[in-house]
């Protein structure tokens, strides 16, 4: 047994309140190392003639990758407190007892010796909405998307789609645009529309804001925006919203005051100045969202900032009745200041949404006092890096997407928001080098997972796009130039999300068989009697592969709507980057 390999904290990912009554436990070992491992565990304060009275459980392994196997549990404890150690029994048939302390022979007789839950209270616990569960989201970068109201594009507007994107140039989308194309979003199923931002900005991604009180005037007035909210809601779709809060833009009114009235402005502690008189050029003497000189950083710490920014969020849900806040450059503001700002939110809309945008490990923002979810960038590389760029074995695809599973708690990863792509990476089809078929292995993969899934405008009917600012050209509304194969097949899947529970956010994730020559991998969703088997080829080959899950089983293959009974052997037929699933009966 590797002892230096079995680790746990009493903390995070490792020891967490899944909802008011039940905790999850992990354990992190050696792959291959151990034949079993129990918990042991009771409440701290259960003693009969003064020896401690507990319990042992039988762990689950819920996945492995190159070097770990993880181990979970999930308990009940009675009085909500709990002392807990591991027997671990090696494959080498070495037993130890794995405490706070170190290793034992035998359950020490301390107490407190062990890890310690001291109480399960509620509201410590980390609770995102319900309704995300079951949302299918859009994203839509509002210059893009449709162009409803020609009197309202920018005098330099170009005629739609006629011109490549670039860092400058608009085209006149609008509200009236999506309004207009609601249908468009109904027919595939979406229930949620992330809209990159909406306030009043200079630039034509709206990232650098010049008031976040008004609409930017090319997009509408706040009544079209009321009306579109509106009418979202009553077609089930939810409207999320961008906070560009870590930044403002250059013509931002305090900004501009202390351009102009320098250290006497009543701004000049809204931003991070590092010497008067302000200077934009040759380089900024401020904080800045990058290098980004019309981007200056807010002082979030600063009270009449946060007052503002507060207003803000509180506005937008009040008076228009929006159902979440995506929160950019989420990780370079102070978490004082997120912590309060969900306060606001929550107390504003108690299930409103909260996103943070952050590409990396995100643990310390997902506790429950700060965000419901953040992008989850982890899940878009290894789901790239496989299937759209091939650059990665599948082997290291099984590693890397059991590592995302396991970097955060089930009720977490049941509100990640799982994306393939966005509007500032290339587009999926352009990463995948065109090849529609690895688009719709994505799209699989993506739309059977745990989490919520959102598609990127356009990728659905097969737009190309390189990096930031190619991946944002004007969707495709001629239908003779959409791809509506692939259309119909996202529409199925998102649809077969929810007929199938299993299928869906609530069925738990695991591979069964990773083939690394063939590059086939066997994946199974589960979820109480219901198993369902996913077997995706992601190579240009016809192959076959035996799966031992399938083996003696009856099952039906739910793309081709037939049953298949399996033998001994169960060998699945797939064409090049053919992909099944069976329902196991
Ligand atoms: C423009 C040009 C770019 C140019 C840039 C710098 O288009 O080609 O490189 O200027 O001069 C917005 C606009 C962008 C614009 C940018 C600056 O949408 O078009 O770029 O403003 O004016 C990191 C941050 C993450 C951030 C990304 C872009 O952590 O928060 O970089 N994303 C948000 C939004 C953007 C937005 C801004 C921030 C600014 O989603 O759209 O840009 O408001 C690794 C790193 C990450 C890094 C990521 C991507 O994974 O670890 O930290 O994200 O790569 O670069």
């Amino acid at each position: 047994m590797l002892k230096q390999a079995i680790y746990h904290r009493a903390l995070n990912q490792f020891a967490y309140a899944y909802d008011d009554k039940n905790l999850h436990i992990m354990l992190q070992t050696k792959k291959d190392d151990m034949e079993q491992v129990s918990l042991i565990y009771g409440d701290p304060y259960d003693f009969k003639d003064e020896e401690w009275q507990y319990q042992t459980l039988k762990m689950e392994k819920t996945g492995s990758t190159n070097l770990f196997d993880f181990w979970k549990v999930s308990v009940k404890p009675t009085y909500y407190r709990l002392r807990y150690a591991f027997h671990c029994e090696g494959v080498d048939g070495e037993t130890l007892i794995y405490t706070e302390r170190g290793f034992y022979q035998e359950p020490p007789e301390d107490i407190g010796c062990y890890f310690c839950f001291p109480y399960l209270h509620k509201v410590d616990t980390f609770t995102a909405p319900e309704w995300v569960k079951d949302t299918v989201w859009y994203q839509i970068f509002p210059e893009r998307f449709g162009n409803g109201d020609p009197t309202l594009t920018p005098d330099e507007g170009l005629e739609w789609g006629s011109a490549k994107p670039t860092p400058t140039n608009f085209f006149g989308g609008d509200f009236q645009g999506v309004i207009d194309h609601l249908d468009h979003l109904e027919e595939i199923g979406i229930t949620g529309i992330y809209f990159c931002p909406i306030f009043k900005a200079h630039s034509n991604h709206k990232y650098d804001t010049i008031d976040y009180m008004e609409i930017d005037p090319q997009f509408g007035d706040k009544e079209t925006f009321r009306k579109l909210v509106k009418e979202c809601h009553q077609r089930g779709i939810r409207v999320m919203l961008d906070a560009v809060f870590n930044h403002s833009g250059y013509y931002f009114e305090s900004f501009q005051d202390v351009l102009k009235n320098g250290e006497s402005s009543r701004y000049k502690d809204w931003f991070h100045i590092w010497d008067f008189p302000l200077q934009t050029k040759p380089n900024p003497n401020y904080d800045t969202f990058g290098f980004v000189a019309n981007m200056p950083k807010l002082d979030t710490a600063n009270p009449a900032v946060k007052e503002h920014l507060f207003d803000v969020a509180r506005y937008w849900i009040e008076e228009f009745d929006i159902d979440g806040w995506r929160l950019d450059v989420a990780n370079e503001i102070d978490s004082a200041f997120w912590r309060e700002f969900r306060q606001v939110v929550k107390e504003a809309k108690s299930d409103a949404y909260i996103l943070g945008e952050i590409w990396h490990d995100s643990m310390p923002w997902l506790q429950g006092d700060q965000f419901d979810a953040v992008m989850n960038y982890p899940f878009t590389n290894g789901a790239i890096d496989f299937f759209g760029k091939q650059s990665m074995k599948s082997i290291e695809f099984a590693d890397s997407i059991t590592n995302v599973l396991h970097m955060y708690p089930q009720n977490v990863n049941e509100v990640s928001f799982n994306l393939l792509d966005s509007h500032d990476t290339a587009r999926i089809l352009t990463l995948a080098k065109g090849v529609k078929e690895r688009v719709r292995l994505l799209y699989l993969f993506q739309l059977s997972f745990i989490g919520t899934p959102c598609i990127y405008y356009g990728d659905e009917i097969g737009m190309a796009g390189g990096n930031d600012p190619g991946c944002r050209a004007c969707m495709e509304w001629d239908e003779n130039k959409q791809d509506r194969d692939l259309f119909n097949f996202v529409k199925k899947l998102i649809q077969m999300r929810k007929d199938i529970p299993a299928f869906g956010n609530r069925g738990a994730f695991r591979f069964l068989q990773v083939d690394e020559e063939k590059d086939i991998v066997v994946y199974e969703k589960k979820l109480n009697q219901e198993q369902l088997v996913f077997v995706l080829n992601n190579c240009d080959q016809a192959q076959a592969i035996d799966v031992d899950a399938l083996q003696k089983k009856k099952s039906i293959e739910l793309f081709e709507e037939k049953s298949i009974s399996f033998s001994d052997n169960a060998v699945v037929e797939l064409p090049a980057y053919g992909f099944k699933c069976f329902s196991i009966k």
